[in-house]
C-alpha cells in the first residue's frame, strides 16, 4: 500500500505542477478596486462563445473568429457580422449566484457569459495589478482586454491572476466564462445533495501592489508548545531575495525582523510570553502587522493550541466539547449562496442561539467571511474539502482538483483561530483507491499545516448478528485524528423508538464527532411523533438520539445536520419536501422548528 502511495504522489508531480498562480494571502485588509456590482452576462447553452463551429475552443487559436466571445468584438461598419453584444445583454450581480437572481436561471447548468468593464484611474506602470476571485463555481475561463489570464476549477475556494502586462488606465474590460455543469470527473462530482449555484458567487477586486509584496504569510502558535510563535513569509517580486521583514504584535511588546532567503522566503520562530489565548469563550484577537521595504498589512490572528488526548479534544491543553451543528452556505431567507457579512453575520448568530461553540462548513468551503466572524464570534470551525459520495478515485487529474481545492482553502484559512479541523471528505464509499485518495489528501494536508486535526465524515453501519450495535469499519479512521462519522438511526433505517437501544462500537482511542443525525420535518406541520415530516417526529428523534450518542464513551463533539432547511434538486416529494432538504432545525422562512429547542437544551445542560 505505501508502494500504491509513493507511486501515486509521483505520477501526480505532472498535474499538480500546473496549478494556478500562487494566491494572495489576506487580501481582505488590502484597499482593492471592487469590481462587485452589475455585469452584463449571456447565457451560452451551446457554448457558442467558447468553441467554434467544428468545436474547437477559440482561445486555443492564434487567430479566433468573430465568434469567441471573449473578444469583446464590435462590427466595425454596418457591413460587419458579430452575433452577439454584451453592452445591450442583460445583468446580473456580482456576487451572486444566477440562479437565485433570474427565473429562467433557476434550474440552469452550463456555460454563462460575465462582462465588466472598468477603468484604473490611477494607473502606474510601476505597479503591478492582480484581478481576484473569491470564488467562482465551477469553471472559471478568464479574460482581460481580449487575452486570456487563465482558468479555474473548484467552486467554493479563491483564486487570482497577474495582469499588469494587459491593463491600462481607461476602458479595460474583463470577461469570464462560467460554467457549472456537474461531471463525473469532477470535485464535487456528478451528484450531491444541495444545489449547484453557478456564477460568480464572491467577490471580484483588483489588488494595485508594489513591484514586490508580501504574498503570503503564516503566523501561528507551533503545534506542541505554546511558548513559542512560528510562520513562515513568501515576498513576490524582482526584490524579494535577501530583503527585511518586519512582524509586530504591538500589544505584546513584540518587534522582529528576519530576512528571506534568495526565493523571498523565510522561515521564523521566536518564544512569546503572556498570550492570552483564543478560544470560543474568549476569542481574543491581536493585531499583527507586517512590513518591507515595499510593502505593508496588517491582520487580527487568534493564537490557541488544538490536539487530542486518547479520546479527548484539548483547546489550549484544556478539553473542550464540541457542540455543534451542520451548515450549508445558503441564506434561505433571501435565497440563494450566502456571501456576505450579513449572511454571515445571520447564519452564526443562529448557532449560537442554539448554543453551540462548533460550526460544520458542510460540504465545501464557505465564504471568507464566515472564518472571519468566527475568529471574532469564538466559533470553532470544521472546513471541508468538497469530495462527496463517488469521486473518481482513480483518476490523477480528479486528485489533483481535489488536492489543489484542498491547498487552496488552507492557504486562504490557515491564519484563522477558529479553524480546527480540515475534513477530507463526506461519505466516501470504501476502497482501495479511495484509501490511497483519502490517504494522499491527509498527508498534504499535514505537510502544509500540522497544527490542525485531520478528519473526515465516515459511515456507520450494523454489526452482523448483532442487532442493536452500530460500529465504524474503516481503514481510513486509523488515519484521522478525530474519527467522525455520519449515521441516521431512526430515519434512513432503524425506527426511531427503538434509538435508545442502539449502541455505537468503536475500539480505537480517539476523540468522536458525530457529523450528523437528522430527519426531515415541514415547518408548521404538526401529528403524532411517529408520523414523518412533522415536527414532532424531528423532535422526538432529536430526543432519543441525544441521550443516545452522549453515552458513546469517546464522544468529544457533535453536528446535527442541519442548521436550516436547504435547496436540493434530490428533495421532491409534494408537499413536504418540494426542492428543500427538510432537515433543518430553521425553516427557509426562518421559523424554528420543535426540535431546535430540544438541541438548544441539550447544549445548556452538556457540561
Ligand atoms: C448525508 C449527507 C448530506 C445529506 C444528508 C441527508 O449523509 O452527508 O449531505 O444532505 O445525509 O439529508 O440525507
Amino acid at each position: 500500500m505505501i508502494k500504491q502511495i509513493l507511486s501515486f504522489s509521483f505520477l501526480l508531480f505532472s498535474i499538480v505542477a500546473n496549478a494556478n498562480e500562487p494566491l494572495i494571502h489576506n487580501n481582505f485588509s488590502r484597499e482593492g478596486i471592487s469590481l462587485n456590482g452589475k455585469w452584463h452576462y449571456i447565457v451560452d447553452v451551446y457554448e457558442t462563445g467558447y468553441y467554434n463551429y467544428r468545436r474547437k475552443p477559440h482561445d486555443d487559436s492564434e487567430n479566433p473568429g468573430a465568434g469567441a466571445f471573449y473578444l469583446n468584438k464590435k462590427p466595425k461598419d454596418k457591413m460587419e457580422l458579430v452575433e452577439y453584444n454584451f453592452d445591450l445583454a442583460p445583468t446580473l450581480l456580482v456576487p451572486g449566484d444566477w440562479n437565485s437572481q433570474k427565473e429562467k436561471l433557476f434550474y440552469y447548468e452550463g456555460s454563462l457569459w460575465y462582462k465588466k468593464s472598468f477603468d484604473l484611474p490611477d494607473y502606474n506602470p510601476e505597479k503591478r495589478y492582480f484581478l481576484h476571485f473569491g470564488a467562482v463555481n465551477y469553471r472559471a475561463d478568464v479574460y482581460v482586454n481580449g487575452k486570456k489570464l487563465g482558468m479555474h476549477k473548484g467552486g467554493f475556494t479563491p483564486f487570482n491572476f497577474e495582469m499588469s502586462h494587459l491593463v491600462k488606465q481607461k476602458d479595460n474590460f474583463v470577461i469570464v466564462r462560467v460554467d457549472n455543469k456537474r461531471a463525473a470527473d469532477e470535485v464535487p462530482t456528478l451528484n450531491t445533495d444541495w444545489w449547484n449555484y453557478g456564477g460568480i458567487t464572491r467577490d471580484v477586486t483588483i489588488y494595485e501592489l508594489n513591484k514586490t509584496f508580501i504574498q503570503d504569510y503564516s503566523l501561528q502558535l507551533a503545534k506542541d508548545n505554546a511558548g513559542i510563535m512560528t510562520g513562515y513569509f513568501q515576498l513576490d517580486g524582482a526584490g524579494k531575495s535577501n530583503s527585511k521583514v518586519n512582524v509586530s504584535i504591538p500589544e505584546l511588546k513584540i518587534e522582529k525582523s528576519f530576512t528571506t532567503d534568495e526565493n523571498g522566503y523565510l522561515k521564523f520562530q521566536f518564544p512569546v510570553k503572556k498570550l492570552k489565548f483564543w478560544s470560543d469563550k474568549s476569542p481574543k484577537l491581536y493585531h499583527v502587522e507586517f512590513s518591507t521595504e515595499d510593502d505593508q498589512l496588517s491582520d487580527e490572528i487568534g493564537f490557541r493550541t488544538i490536539a487530542t488526548k486518547g479520546s479527548d479534544i484539548l483547546l489550549n491543553g484544556e478539553v473542550v466539547f464540541l457542540k455543534g451543528i451542520c451548515m450549508h452556505e445558503e441564506n434561505v431567507m433571501r435565497g440563494g449562496r450566502a456571501h456576505s457579512m450579513e449572511d454571515a453575520q445571520m447564519l452564526l448568530n443562529w448557532t449560537k442561539e442554539l448554543g453551540c461553540n462548533f460550526v460544520r462548513l458542510a460540504h465545501y468551503p464557505h465564504n471568507e467571511n464566515m472564518l472571519r466572524l468566527a475568529d471574532k464570534m469564538g466559533i470553532l470551525v470544521w472546513e471541508e474539502n468538497p469530495v462527496y459520495w463517488t469521486i473518481q478515485w482513480e483518476n490523477l487529474e480528479t486528485y489533483a482538483n481535489a488536492e489543489n481545492q484542498l491547498k487552496e482553502v488552507i492557504s486562504r484559512d490557515k491564519n484563522r483561530a477558529s479553524v480546527i479541523i480540515w475534513s477530507m471528505a463526506n461519505e466516501t464509499p470504501q476502497t482501495d483507491a479511495r484509501f490511497v485518495f483519502l490517504s494522499n489528501l491527509a498527508k498534504t494536508a499535514r505537510s502544509i499545516d500540522n497544527t490542525r486535526l485531520i478528519s473526515a465524515a465516515l459511515e456507520d453501519h450494523g454489526k452482523k448478528g448483532e442487532q442493536n450495535t452500530m460500529i465504524v469499519e474503516d481503514k481510513f479512521a486509523e488515519v484521522v485524528d478525530v474519527l467522525s462519522f455520519n449515521q441516521y438511526y431512526g430515519w434512513y433505517g432503524g425506527e426511531v423508538d427503538n434509538i435508545k437501544n442502539i449502541r455505537w462500537e468503536v475500539d480505537l482511542d480517539k476523540p468522536i464527532i458525530i457529523s450528523e443525525f437528522g430527519a426531515g420535518a415541514l415547518q408548521g406541520f404538526h401529528a403524532d411523533s411517529l408520523t414523518r415530516w412533522s415536527e414532532e417526529f424531528q423532535e422526538l428523534l432529536y430526543k432519543e438520539t441525544l441521550p443516545t450518542l452522549d453515552k458513546i464513551p469517546q464522544l468529544s463533539g457533535i453536528t446535527p445536520w442541519i442548521l436550516a432547511d436547504f435547496r436540493s434538486p434530490r428533495r421532491m416529494l409534494i408537499p413536504y419536501q418540494d426542492g428543500w432538504n427538510r432537515k433543518g432545525l430553521i425553516s427557509e422562512t426562518g421559523n424554528r422548528k420543535k426540535a431546535f429547542y430540544t438541541l438548544q437544551e441539550f447544549y445548556r445542560n452538556k457540561k
